[in-house]
């Protein structure tokens, strides 16, 4: 009995031991999940920079700003492929044209822009912002809006 006892509280030390050790490279091992997923969206960029290299801009320049309307549908956005300069500035009308989507350029951060901001059909949201580095981007939807959701996608190319 005072063997089992013995042996229970060693394999609790060993535990505290263990996490002691492991915690500080979990918490090291997320913080290089951050900058691996950074890696690999600049082999993305890479890739896509030579793809798109011959497709036209979007929108229209007005007063020094590229004004695009990026219309969001049940399960598409149109245009499905937004293609800007690096450097220039960028405004994006978005219009939910259905049921209430949301819009969000992955792994790009938009200041004053809430991912989770509701669309609503009649109420288009405009964000601007300058693309300061060349790639593409994944531009998904935020807002559930049904069954093809998760395949509503468009692309974002800064060249
Ligand atoms: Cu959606």
């Amino acid at each position: 009995m005072k063997n089992r006892s013995h042996k229970r509280r060693e394999s609790r030390g060993l535990g505290a031991f263990f996490l002691a050790f492991t915690m500080p490279f979990l918490i090291l091992s997320g913080c290089t999940f951050d900058n691996s997923s950074t890696i690999q969206a600049k082999k993305i960029i890479q890739y896509h920079d030579d793809r798109y290299k011959d497709n036209p801009l979007s929108g229209t320049v007005i007063n020094g700003v590229r004004v695009i309307t990026l219309k969001a549908y049940q399960f598409y956005f149109s245009p499905s492929t937004i293609v800007v300069n690096k450097g220039e500035r960028v405004r994006l009308i978005v219009s939910a044209e259905d049921v209430p989507h949301g819009f969000e350029i992955e792994g790009l951060s938009i200041p004053g822009y809430n991912i989770e901001t509701v669309i609503r059909p009649g109420f288009p949201v405009t964000v601007e912002f300058t693309p300061d580095e060349k790639g593409a981007w994944e531009i998904i939807c935020t807002i559930y809006c049904g069954f093809g959701h998760s395949t509503m996608k468009g692309t974002f190319v800064v060249k």
